[in-house]
């Protein structure tokens, strides 16, 4: 009920009045009332005037299953949402849910993460209120060895979404690092569950540095937030549900045509290190490659200094500038 009225004040350019929505849904006006404060309390301001009343007047930065399904475009994708105060990772909870048979396109959503988890047993920061800590619960009926594709598409929905709300420039680092001005304002955790020819679901767990202003000294050099460098806090369901669009229409097109050839040059053209040579770094070992894009399965194609190719797995390898994160 609290997601309607939102959304009926949320879409209404003038007053709405306790009568029209308690006509609307069926609810007296005293329970309208009670949803209205609970709003309040959430951060919204939500004026009342005497016999017009009610009006929107700045949305709260929550990021609630009401302030996410009030805003939501997406047919499927984040339709269903999951809200966490606190929780240890909001991967493990989409694991949950999975295993206890939720829908595809569930989105687990916290305003805190207290066990972050980022990629071979790293930790990903999730302070209170400032981020996007979420995961998406997916059931394509695909081969596990084409599960890594999840993760290309994610990131170039990540990159565009961020550059529609903020109008800042993103970068992919590939494959799964969103950067802005040199700095990583975004990872992408895909974990799977599947037998040799079957996946039984997939998660995308998704960490966006939004309103962060300050980070661990470790992590400051490399790290970076929207709000940071722009100047300006962004409302994070905003970002949220323009994901949720993104994402759905790369992700049906991929599902249909099995590959990722119709996104190819679109990812490439954030690809930060195209044309550049980048250090390829696996179990140790470093080895100096020229990045020449990625194939039509997202893998990353390098040369070598003969003028050989190369083919770069995601999962296997990090990939790192000569001189640093990019
Ligand atoms: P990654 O392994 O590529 O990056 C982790 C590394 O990034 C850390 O070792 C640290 O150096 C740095 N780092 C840690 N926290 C941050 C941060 N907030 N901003 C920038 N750099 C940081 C990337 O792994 C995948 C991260 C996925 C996070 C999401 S959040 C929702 C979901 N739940 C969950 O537990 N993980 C995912």
């Amino acid at each position: 009920m609290k997601t309607k009225i939102l959304s009926l004040l949320r879409n209404s350019n003038t007053y709405v009045s306790g009568e029209m929505i308690s006509k609307e849904f069926g609810v007296s006006r005293t329970a309208v009332w009670k949803y209205i404060n609970q709003l309040r309390e959430e951060g919204y301001q939500i004026e009342s005037v005497t016999r017009k009343g009610y009006r929107l007047i700045e949305s709260a930065d929550r990021v609630t299953a009401s302030e996410i399904l009030s805003q939501n475009r997406a047919k499927w994708i984040g339709q269903e949402i999951e809200y966490f105060e606190v929780t240890d990772s909001t991967n493990l909870r989409i694991r949950d849910f999975a295993e206890a048979g939720r829908a595809d396109g569930l989105l687990a959503v916290a305003e805190q993460q207290t066990g972050g988890k980022g990629r071979r047993g790293r930790s990903w920061e999730s302070p209170s209120r400032t981020g996007i800590w979420m995961s998406m619960l997916l059931r394509p009926k695909i081969e596990p060895q084409k599960a890594s594709m999840i993760t290309i598409v994610s990131a170039l929905a990540v990159a565009k979404s961020i550059e529609k709300i903020s109008g800042l420039e993103t970068k992919i680092k590939w494959p799964n690092d969103i950067v802005i001005n040199g700095k990583k304002v975004c990872g992408i955790l895909t974990e799977m569950s599947a037998e040799m020819e079957e996946v039984h679901y997939i998660i995308v767990g998704i960490g966006i540095n939004a309103n962060t202003q300050e980070f661990a000294e470790e992590i400051d050099y490399m790290a970076t937030s929207i709000a940071r460098e722009s100047g300006k806090k962004i409302k994070r369901a905003a970002l949220i549900t323009e994901f949720c669009s993104q994402f759905e229409q790369y992700y049906e097109t991929f599902l249909s045509t099995g590959d990722l050839a119709f996104m190819k040059e679109d990812y490439e053209d954030y690809l930060i290190n195209i044309g550049k040579e980048v250090k390829i770094i696996k179990n140790q070992q470093e080895r100096v490659r020229r990045a020449l894009g990625i194939n039509e399965l997202g893998e990353l194609i390098v040369e070598r200094a003969d003028g050989t190719k190369e083919i770069i797995l995601s999962g296997e390898v990090s990939v790192r500038g000569l001189y640093g994160y990019v």
